[in-house]
């Protein structure tokens, strides 16, 4: 909690630490309501530092004894200021003996060492060791570990470190012993222990070099059943990132161990991952397609930080989309090759571009807006951010794009040369790229440095008697806090040009042949291409595979992108027409809400999307994603001034007229794509429970007898979580009575946490859910704030997914999340300063809902105490 006023830490204020640490030997006493932890640690001081004063950082903890080379310390030779320990003019070579005490059971932070049900768990990134021990805590000090933990033997059977396990054994005192040593230098921020009564599943696994590792995933007894996926997930990894990368796992034994109670999805702590169980545990009857993939992507991510993140980490937590924008970008393509095939990748890119419209671009439009790489920050813990890690992915995508994937690898293989067991800069890796492609990419570094989305503006001019076709690209990027004026961005922007027929024409550029897709290279404001030997004008398909994270303005009429929704032979584009098609549909119906006229949808639109429904050579999977419309959130985006309401009544008028007129195909392709037998997560099968599923949701966009019947049979007979679940979803959202299924899915599932989590989720965010409705909810036995997930199931699904109740008239939902960011506040920042964020947008709602909202912000201001996390969010949300 914050003491003094919260202060902004600058990105060219960086100076290296003054000590640099060689070895750390910690001990551990686990007590839930004392713990005592010992600490050796050899320093040396760095030459590359004009400063003598050895700084330790120290958060949340009793400082017991301190010792230098074999002296105690007393109070007057060190210095504790904010959080810091400062020893001034310390010798070159130092000692450090130092006692700390903690009180993990009461850490609700989840932020340092924690207990979560009968277990001891840590998590250091990015500033929770100083909640451990007095320590250099920043990531560019890395340092070789052993670790003694003692703990009770019956409470805590299992006994977990980074890295190796040297010896355990019994102490004589009902408390054993475990001793473990990491081989690799590492920063602080990936320690980490676990202690608690835990079982796994283990197995031996050869690596392509023929070595054999064990690897385990660890869980709470009574979830072994639910390892399966995430063992295999790790095990497909691991042989990824050797095939792909080169990259070989560099211990002998990899642990997962999973966690209910967790602030985020999973981390990436050296040898010993650990993961929110939403993210390990599932089986066909628990967990959905989602959860599926969530937990393929998620497993891959940490593992793959073992070279992206850990071998070679970042410098300062302003390099943080280093390690998180390339990582993610690795778990994506690992991800999309798993499926393997083009149209499957595809879905996976489209998903990609839905999370980035859904939640990075109003980020980048909004009061937290911030560049890749951050240039200051209060709280590092806000910049977990989809900027730092999808949009950082986009950059490095953008680099493969740019160099094709062999000029990519060479520029991973010479980063990894050049860089392993190092700390250092985004820039560090942007010269790799550039050096080994002898590319100037020096401009390219303004993806790292300005923030917003820039927008592209195309025009097309065909000129029939030479033969040529021009496109004009003209960019800009709009202001943002800090940042008034942008500079062009290094733009790729994939392009093919669709004949008359719907073919791809070959692309001619200055005489040189470049087959059906050209990248094009937007360094300048303006720039124009000329394609030659085009006879006929062509429709242009600008932006192919979503080749930069920008907003592209074309003028398309409706015959074009019908065109290209028809033909063309990008899949991400093919979708994008149909979006753009629905885009402007949606604008017209929200505008005639607002204006109180009759609503229409016309049949050109519907006949377009019937021919997608009904394509049979077209996969599952990518007719559901031509189906979805654009989200409320990605529709506001599109309005000048917000009104909630009339988005949700146009988007749920169109959704009924398309489930009215399409009603036969629907029923059909609802039972075309039923996958009796045993359930597998396979990306054919779960493309057809989606396409099915989505099929039942636009029959019951309103309760019709058919439809109720349908789904309630669906849940019934459901074997598998995605079809229960989905059923249940759509009869909550169509505003049936679902009480008697509701309850049964409770009842059914109550032992198991994540399925109650869905529970409340699917209630949270279905639009007849109104404040009232949360605050009966939240009174549920089964509720509580204090779990991560639990508190987001409920919550955040009602204030960022059920938009039309949170933004209410009478601004009663803005007074219900100002009471709950400053409830959860008390008990965990982190989530607090997450749900806080759900105003950033704040400024464009109406205005009588700008009032309201300004209320509810300044009241959260105004709260005592409040901590750093949340005072950054709300005071860049009111500030001008
Ligand atoms: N590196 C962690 C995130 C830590 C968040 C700290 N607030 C998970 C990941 O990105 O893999
Ligand atoms: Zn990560």
């Amino acid at each position: 909690m914050r003491t003094d006023s919260p202060k902004t830490i600058y990105r060219k204020d960086y100076t290296p630490p003054s000590y640099l640490v060689e070895t750390v030997e910690l001990g551990f006493d686990l007590d839930p309501a004392c713990t005592i932890v010992a600490s050796r640690v050899q320093l040396r001081h760095n030459p590359d530092s004009k400063s003598r004063d050895l700084v330790l950082h120290g958060e949340a903890i009793e400082l017991v004894a301190l010792r230098m080379n074999g002296r105690e310390l007393n109070p007057d030779q060190y210095i504790i200021d904010n959080n810091i320990l400062t020893i001034r003019n310390a010798p070159v070579n130092v000692l450090l003996e130092i006692e700390t005490t903690c009180v993990p059971m009461e850490n609700t932070t989840l932020s340092g060492l924690y207990t979560s049900g009968s277990g001891f768990y840590t998590q250091c990134e990015a500033e929770g060791f100083r909640r451990i021990t007095y320590f250099p805590d920043r990531p560019d000090v890395m340092a070789r570990y052993t670790v003694m933990l003692r703990a009770d033997k019956q409470q805590y059977p299992v006994l977990l470190s980074n890295g190796n396990l040297l010896e355990e054994g019994d102490l004589g005192d009902g408390r054993h012993y475990a001793k473990w040593e990491d081989p690799f230098k590492k920063p602080s921020y990936l320690f980490a222990l676990v202690a608690a009564r835990l079982v796994c599943q283990e197995e031996k696994y050869k690596l392509k070099s023929g070595r054999e590792v064990l690897l385990q995933v660890w869980v709470e007894e009574g979830n072994l059943d639910k390892t399966d996926y995430a063992m295999q997930s790790l095990k497909n990894s691991i042989r990824w990132d050797e095939e792909r990368w080169g990259l070989e796992l560099d211990l002998d034994r990899f642990m997962i161990v999973a966690v209910s109670d967790f602030n985020m999805g999973a981390m990436e702590n050296k040898g010993l991952n650990i993961f929110n169980t939403k993210f390990v545990l599932a089986n066909p009857r628990t967990a959905t397609d989602i959860d599926y993939s969530g937990i393929e992507a998620v497993v891959g991510h940490e593992y793959f930080h073992n070279w992206t993140g850990n071998r070679v980490t970042c410098r300062d937590w302003f390099q943080l989309s280093l390690k998180e924008g390339l990582t993610v970008f690795r778990d994506q393509e690992f991800s999309a090759d798993m499926i393997g095939t083009d149209s499957g990748r595809a879905v996976t890119r489209i998903d990609q571009v839905r999370t980035l419209r859904q939640a990075q671009f109003p980020e980048d439009a909004g009061p937290m807006a911030h560049p890749v790489r951050p240039d200051s920050f209060v709280e590092i813990n806000n910049f977990y951010t989809v900027t730092v890690y999808e949009k950082g992915a986009e950059v490095v995508r953008m680099y493969q794009t740019l160099l094709g994937r062999e000029g990519f690898r060479k520029g991973m293989d010479l980063y990894f040369e050049r860089h392993d067991g190092q700390a250092v800069q985004c820039d560090d890796f942007r010269a790799a790229m550039a050096d080994a492609n002898e590319r100037d990419l020096k401009q390219f570094e303004r993806w790292y440095s300005q923030a917003g989305t820039p927008v592209v503006s195309v025009s097309g001019h065909h000129d029939g008697a030479r033969q040529v076709y021009e496109l004009t690209l003209r960019q800009s990027c709009p202001a943002t806090p800090g940042q008034r004026d942008k500079k062009p961005f290094h733009i790729p922007v994939a392009v093919g040009l669709l004949g008359s027929d719907g073919k791809d024409l070959p692309l001619t550029l200055g005489g040189k042949a470049l087959g059906t897709t050209a990248v094009l290279e937007l360094t300048a404001a303006e720039q124009t291409f000329r394609f030659e030997g085009v006879a006929h004008a062509p429709v242009p398909s600008i932006l192919r595979d979503f080749s930069a994270p920008v907003v592209l303005e074309y003028p398309y009429s409706d015959e074009e992108l019908l065109h290209l929704f028809r033909y063309d032979s990008d899949p991400v584009n093919r979708w994008e027409a149909g979006q753009r098609l629905a885009m402007q549909r949606l604008l017209s119906l929200a505008q005639a809400v607002l204006d109180n006229k009759p609503l229409q949808l016309d049949d050109t639109y519907v006949a377009a999307l019937r021919a997608v429904l009904t394509d049979k050579e077209l996969d599952a999977a990518f007719r559901e994603q031509c189906l979805i419309l654009p989200s409320e959130t990605i529709i506001a985006e599109q309005m000048e001034v917000v009104h909630p309401q009339a988005i949700h009544s146009a988007r749920q008028f169109m959704r009924h007229a398309i489930g009215t007129a399409l009603r036969a195909e629907l029923l059909q392709v609802y039972g075309d794509n039923a996958t009796p037998g045993p359930y597998s997560p396979d990306a054919i099968s779960a493309g057809k429970r989606g396409l099915k599923n989505v099929a039942l949701a636009y029959l019951l966009v309103q309760p019709n007898t058919e439809a109720v019947k349908l789904a309630g049979e669906q849940f019934a007979a459901a074997s598998n979580m995605t079809d229960r679940a989905a059923a249940l979803s759509s009869l909550i959202h169509s505003g049936a009575d679902a009480g008697k299924q509701l309850d049964a899915f409770y009842t059914d599932f109550k032992g198991e946490a994540l399925v109650v989590d869905k529970w409340f989720a699917m209630q949270g965010s279905a639009p007849h859910t109104n404040v009232a409705k949360v605050r009966e909810l939240m009174k549920h036995p089964a509720f509580t704030l204090k779990n991560p997930n639990r508190a987001r199931s409920l919550l955040f699904s009602f204030c960022n997914n059920n938009p039309s109740q949170f933004h209410a008239a009478d601004g009663s939902a803005y007074e219900f999340w100002a009471e709950h960011v400053i409830k959860l506040d008390a008990l965990n920042p982190q989530v607090a300063a997450r749900l806080a964020r759900s105003m950033d947008r704040w400024r464009r709602y109406a205005p009588a809902l700008q009032i309201h909202m300004r209320h509810a912000l300044e009241k959260v201001a105004a709260a005592t105490p409040l901590s750093n996390d949340v005072m950054e969010v709300v005071s860049k949300a009111l500030s001008n």
